[in-house]
Protein backbone atom coordinates (compact mmCIF):
# COMPACT_ATOMS: atom_id res chain seq x y z
CA UNK A 1 0.00 0.00 0.00
CA UNK A 2 1.48 3.57 -0.96
CA UNK A 3 1.50 6.18 1.71
CA UNK A 4 -0.95 9.12 0.66
CA UNK A 5 2.30 11.18 -0.22
CA UNK A 6 3.87 8.69 -2.52
CA UNK A 7 0.61 8.72 -4.00
CA UNK A 8 0.26 12.34 -4.38
CA UNK A 9 3.98 12.19 -6.08
CA UNK A 10 2.99 9.45 -8.34
CA UNK A 11 -0.36 11.06 -9.77
CA UNK A 12 1.73 14.49 -10.17
CA UNK A 13 4.47 12.72 -12.21
CA UNK A 14 1.61 11.01 -14.23
CA UNK A 15 -0.31 14.33 -14.75
CA UNK A 16 2.80 15.77 -15.61
CA UNK A 17 3.68 13.03 -18.31
CA UNK A 18 0.38 13.14 -19.89
CA UNK A 19 0.38 17.24 -20.61
CA UNK A 20 3.94 16.88 -21.64
CA UNK A 21 2.64 14.28 -24.29
CA UNK A 22 -0.34 16.29 -25.19
CA UNK A 23 2.00 19.84 -25.54
CA UNK A 24 4.58 18.00 -27.50
CA UNK A 25 1.65 16.42 -30.06
CA UNK A 26 0.42 19.84 -30.56
CA UNK A 27 3.80 21.23 -31.60
CA UNK A 28 3.20 20.70 -35.58
CA UNK A 29 0.05 22.79 -35.29
CA UNK A 30 1.25 25.75 -33.37
CA UNK A 31 0.74 28.22 -36.22
CA UNK A 32 3.29 31.51 -35.03
CA UNK A 33 5.90 28.67 -34.96
CA UNK A 34 5.58 27.81 -38.52
CA UNK A 35 6.37 31.60 -39.52
CA UNK A 36 5.52 31.78 -43.76
CA UNK A 37 5.98 35.74 -44.32
CA UNK A 38 9.07 38.05 -43.37
CA UNK A 39 7.15 39.76 -40.15
CA UNK A 40 6.21 36.30 -39.07
CA UNK A 41 9.92 35.35 -39.79
CA UNK A 42 11.05 37.99 -37.64
CA UNK A 43 9.11 37.76 -34.99
CA UNK A 44 9.73 33.67 -34.97
CA UNK A 45 13.83 34.65 -34.64
CA UNK A 46 12.20 36.73 -31.68
CA UNK A 47 10.68 33.99 -29.99
CA UNK A 48 14.00 31.80 -30.33
CA UNK A 49 16.25 33.95 -29.63
CA UNK A 50 13.73 34.36 -25.82
CA UNK A 51 13.17 30.84 -25.92
CA UNK A 52 17.15 30.68 -25.90
CA UNK A 53 17.69 32.67 -22.82
CA UNK A 54 14.97 31.54 -20.95
CA UNK A 55 16.63 28.05 -21.01
CA UNK A 56 19.31 29.17 -20.20
CA UNK A 57 18.00 31.02 -16.91
CA UNK A 58 16.30 27.98 -16.36
CA UNK A 59 19.19 25.27 -16.74
CA UNK A 60 21.57 27.72 -14.81
CA UNK A 61 18.49 28.12 -11.42
CA UNK A 62 18.38 24.41 -11.78
CA UNK A 63 21.43 23.72 -11.94
CA UNK A 64 22.71 25.42 -9.10
CA UNK A 65 19.51 24.49 -7.21
CA UNK A 66 20.76 20.26 -7.90
CA UNK A 67 24.03 21.48 -6.52
CA UNK A 68 23.02 23.20 -3.79
CA UNK A 69 20.99 20.41 -2.78
CA UNK A 70 23.78 17.41 -2.88
CA UNK A 71 26.64 19.76 -2.01
CA UNK A 72 24.48 20.82 1.66
CA UNK A 73 22.79 18.08 2.38
CA UNK A 74 22.00 17.33 6.20
CA UNK A 75 23.08 13.81 5.68
CA UNK A 76 26.46 14.70 4.22
CA UNK A 77 29.16 13.70 6.47
CA UNK A 78 31.34 16.55 7.84
CA UNK A 79 28.75 19.35 6.84
CA UNK A 80 28.41 21.15 10.35
CA UNK A 81 31.68 22.59 9.56
CA UNK A 82 31.83 23.70 6.31
CA UNK A 83 28.18 25.14 6.78
CA UNK A 84 27.92 28.60 7.78
CA UNK A 85 24.72 29.90 8.00
CA UNK A 86 25.26 33.56 9.10
CA UNK A 87 27.31 34.60 5.78
CA UNK A 88 26.55 38.14 4.92
CA UNK A 89 27.24 40.40 2.51
CA UNK A 90 29.45 39.04 -0.89
CA UNK A 91 30.11 41.76 -3.41
CA UNK A 92 31.66 39.48 -5.87
CA UNK A 93 28.47 37.58 -5.92
CA UNK A 94 26.20 40.47 -5.29
CA UNK A 95 27.61 42.01 -8.69
CA UNK A 96 27.39 39.01 -10.23
CA UNK A 97 23.86 38.43 -9.57
CA UNK A 98 23.00 41.96 -10.90
CA UNK A 99 24.86 41.94 -14.13
CA UNK A 100 24.08 39.17 -15.28
CA UNK A 101 19.90 39.93 -15.19
CA UNK A 102 21.00 43.26 -16.88
CA UNK A 103 22.46 41.87 -19.65
CA UNK A 104 20.15 39.33 -20.02
CA UNK A 105 17.51 42.41 -20.35
CA UNK A 106 19.60 44.32 -22.57
CA UNK A 107 19.74 41.46 -24.66
CA UNK A 108 16.26 40.72 -24.95
CA UNK A 109 15.33 44.40 -25.28
CA UNK A 110 18.03 45.29 -28.08
CA UNK A 111 16.34 43.14 -30.89
CA UNK A 112 12.78 43.35 -29.37
CA UNK A 113 13.31 46.96 -30.09
CA UNK A 114 15.19 46.60 -33.48
CA UNK A 115 12.08 44.07 -34.69
CA UNK A 116 9.50 46.30 -33.69
CA UNK A 117 10.72 49.53 -35.57
CA UNK A 118 11.74 47.46 -38.69
CA UNK A 119 8.27 45.98 -38.61
CA UNK A 120 6.64 49.16 -38.43
CA UNK A 121 6.12 49.74 -42.08
CA UNK A 122 6.91 47.76 -45.09
CA UNK A 123 10.22 47.99 -46.68
CA UNK A 124 10.71 49.97 -49.80
CA UNK A 125 10.86 46.53 -51.48
CA UNK A 126 10.49 46.31 -55.55
CA UNK A 127 6.39 45.83 -55.32
CA UNK A 128 4.44 48.49 -53.87
CA UNK A 129 2.27 47.25 -50.92
CA UNK A 130 -1.72 46.89 -51.73
CA UNK A 131 -4.25 47.83 -49.21
CA UNK A 132 -7.17 46.16 -47.44
CA UNK A 133 -9.54 48.01 -45.47
CA UNK A 134 -10.49 45.39 -42.65
CA UNK A 135 -14.01 45.93 -40.43
CA UNK A 136 -14.94 43.57 -37.63
CA UNK A 137 -18.82 43.48 -36.87
CA UNK A 138 -21.11 41.18 -34.89
CA UNK A 139 -19.63 38.36 -36.09
CA UNK A 140 -18.10 38.41 -39.31
CA UNK A 141 -15.08 40.41 -41.20
CA UNK A 142 -15.59 42.34 -43.41
CA UNK A 143 -12.37 43.35 -46.14
CA UNK A 144 -12.62 46.25 -48.66
CA UNK A 145 -10.20 46.34 -50.99
CA UNK A 146 -9.75 50.31 -51.93
CA UNK A 147 -7.80 50.31 -54.69
CA UNK A 148 -9.75 47.35 -56.64
CA UNK A 149 -12.85 48.53 -55.19
CA UNK A 150 -13.85 45.30 -54.57
CA UNK A 151 -15.44 43.82 -50.93
CA UNK A 152 -15.39 40.03 -49.60
CA UNK A 153 -16.89 39.02 -46.17
CA UNK A 154 -15.05 36.45 -44.42
CA UNK A 155 -12.50 35.59 -46.16
CA UNK A 156 -9.03 36.96 -47.86
CA UNK A 157 -7.02 37.00 -51.11
CA UNK A 158 -3.59 38.47 -50.98
CA UNK A 159 -0.84 38.62 -53.71
CA UNK A 160 2.01 36.20 -52.14
CA UNK A 161 5.41 38.01 -51.92
CA UNK A 162 3.86 41.26 -52.15
CA UNK A 163 3.19 43.60 -48.56
CA UNK A 164 -0.50 43.72 -47.62
CA UNK A 165 -0.80 46.98 -45.24
CA UNK A 166 -4.16 46.36 -43.21
CA UNK A 167 -6.11 49.16 -41.34
CA UNK A 168 -8.20 48.15 -39.15
CA UNK A 169 -11.73 49.31 -37.52
CA UNK A 170 -14.50 47.96 -36.01
CA UNK A 171 -18.40 48.26 -35.59
CA UNK A 172 -18.77 46.27 -33.29
CA UNK A 173 -16.78 45.22 -29.32
CA UNK A 174 -13.27 45.78 -29.93
CA UNK A 175 -11.79 42.65 -31.85
CA UNK A 176 -8.38 41.27 -32.37
CA UNK A 177 -6.89 40.09 -36.28
CA UNK A 178 -4.49 37.53 -36.58
CA UNK A 179 -2.79 35.80 -39.46
CA UNK A 180 -0.44 33.53 -37.30
CA UNK A 181 1.05 32.36 -40.10
CA UNK A 182 1.87 35.53 -41.12
CA UNK A 183 2.58 37.79 -38.40
CA UNK A 184 1.36 39.24 -35.08
CA UNK A 185 -2.02 40.71 -34.37
CA UNK A 186 -3.63 43.87 -33.98
CA UNK A 187 -6.72 45.60 -32.35
CA UNK A 188 -9.61 46.37 -34.54
CA UNK A 189 -11.36 49.29 -32.33
CA UNK A 190 -14.61 51.52 -33.08
CA UNK A 191 -13.28 54.66 -34.38
CA UNK A 192 -10.04 54.08 -34.53
CA UNK A 193 -7.86 53.02 -37.43
CA UNK A 194 -5.10 50.97 -36.80
CA UNK A 195 -2.46 49.92 -39.32
CA UNK A 196 -0.44 46.27 -39.75
CA UNK A 197 1.10 45.28 -42.68
CA UNK A 198 1.29 41.38 -43.75
CA UNK A 199 3.44 39.57 -46.31
CA UNK A 200 2.76 35.65 -47.19
CA UNK A 201 6.22 34.64 -49.21
CA UNK A 202 4.59 32.10 -51.23
CA UNK A 203 0.48 31.02 -52.17
CA UNK A 204 -0.88 28.85 -49.81
CA UNK A 205 -3.90 28.83 -47.36
CA UNK A 206 -3.69 30.80 -43.59
CA UNK A 207 -5.83 30.48 -41.44
CA UNK A 208 -6.98 34.25 -39.67
CA UNK A 209 -9.30 34.87 -36.78
CA UNK A 210 -10.50 37.33 -34.12
CA UNK A 211 -7.78 36.41 -31.00
CA UNK A 212 -9.95 38.89 -29.01
CA UNK A 213 -13.74 37.55 -27.27
CA UNK A 214 -16.16 39.95 -28.62
CA UNK A 215 -19.21 37.51 -27.32
CA UNK A 216 -21.81 35.05 -28.44
CA UNK A 217 -20.56 34.35 -32.03
CA UNK A 218 -16.73 35.24 -31.17
CA UNK A 219 -15.62 31.47 -31.70
CA UNK A 220 -16.88 31.54 -35.87
CA UNK A 221 -14.99 34.71 -36.46
CA UNK A 222 -12.55 33.02 -38.16
CA UNK A 223 -11.09 33.74 -42.33
CA UNK A 224 -9.22 31.99 -44.60
CA UNK A 225 -6.33 33.68 -46.10
CA UNK A 226 -5.83 32.81 -49.43
CA UNK A 227 -2.09 33.58 -51.29
CA UNK A 228 -2.17 33.66 -55.15
CA UNK A 229 0.53 34.33 -56.92
CA UNK A 230 0.22 38.00 -58.45
CA UNK A 231 -1.22 36.73 -62.03
CA UNK A 232 -3.93 34.51 -60.25
CA UNK A 233 -4.63 37.88 -58.30
CA UNK A 234 -4.76 39.77 -60.95
CA UNK A 235 -7.31 36.89 -62.43
CA UNK A 236 -9.48 36.66 -59.05
CA UNK A 237 -9.96 40.62 -59.54
CA UNK A 238 -11.34 40.49 -62.78
CA UNK A 239 -13.64 37.45 -61.98
CA UNK A 240 -15.36 39.27 -58.96
CA UNK A 241 -15.46 42.35 -61.13
CA UNK A 242 -17.06 40.32 -63.97
CA UNK A 243 -19.13 37.72 -61.72
CA UNK A 244 -20.33 39.00 -58.39
CA UNK A 245 -23.19 41.53 -57.30
CA UNK A 246 -22.54 44.87 -56.19
CA UNK A 247 -22.87 45.56 -52.71
CA UNK A 248 -26.03 47.77 -52.14
CA UNK A 249 -25.89 50.12 -48.98
CA UNK A 250 -29.26 48.11 -47.67
CA UNK A 251 -26.67 45.08 -47.72
CA UNK A 252 -23.96 47.07 -46.40
CA UNK A 253 -25.93 48.54 -43.22
CA UNK A 254 -26.95 45.04 -42.40
CA UNK A 255 -24.09 43.46 -42.63
CA UNK A 256 -22.79 46.05 -40.14
CA UNK A 257 -25.82 46.09 -38.00
CA UNK A 258 -27.27 42.33 -37.74
CA UNK A 259 -26.02 40.56 -34.96
CA UNK A 260 -25.67 37.27 -36.26
CA UNK A 261 -22.84 34.91 -38.20
CA UNK A 262 -22.14 35.62 -41.88
CA UNK A 263 -21.36 33.46 -45.14
CA UNK A 264 -18.74 33.72 -47.44
CA UNK A 265 -19.48 36.83 -49.51
CA UNK A 266 -17.97 38.82 -52.67
CA UNK A 267 -18.85 41.93 -53.93
CA UNK A 268 -17.38 43.21 -57.20
CA UNK A 269 -18.31 46.98 -55.76
CA UNK A 270 -19.13 48.65 -52.28
CA UNK A 271 -20.94 52.12 -51.99
CA UNK A 272 -18.62 54.28 -51.08
CA UNK A 273 -21.16 55.69 -48.06
CA UNK A 274 -20.22 51.66 -46.58
CA UNK A 275 -16.66 53.14 -45.75
CA UNK A 276 -17.96 56.32 -44.31
CA UNK A 277 -20.35 53.97 -42.16
CA UNK A 278 -18.33 51.35 -41.19
CA UNK A 279 -15.35 53.60 -39.78
CA UNK A 280 -17.86 55.58 -38.51
CA UNK A 281 -20.52 53.63 -36.32
CA UNK A 282 -19.77 53.73 -32.62
CA UNK A 283 -20.81 50.64 -30.18
CA UNK A 284 -24.34 51.12 -29.02
CA UNK A 285 -25.36 52.59 -31.85
CU1 LIG B 1 -3.23 22.27 -29.32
Amino acid sequence: MLSPKKRRGLTFAALSAVSMLMLSGCGSQIAVLHPEGPVAQKEFNLIVWSFVLMAFVGIVVFGLFAYMLIKYRASRPGIEKTYDPNIEGNTKLEVTWTVIPVLIVIALAIPTVQTTYALKDPPASAHDPIEVDVTSADWKWIFQYPAQHIETVNYLVIPAGVPVKFMLTSVGPMNTFWVPELGGMEFTMPGADLGLWLEADKPGVYLGRGANFSGKGFAHMQFNVYSKTQTQFNQWVSTVKSKYPALTMNEATYLVKHQGLSPIMTFSSYPAASVAQNQNTQMGM
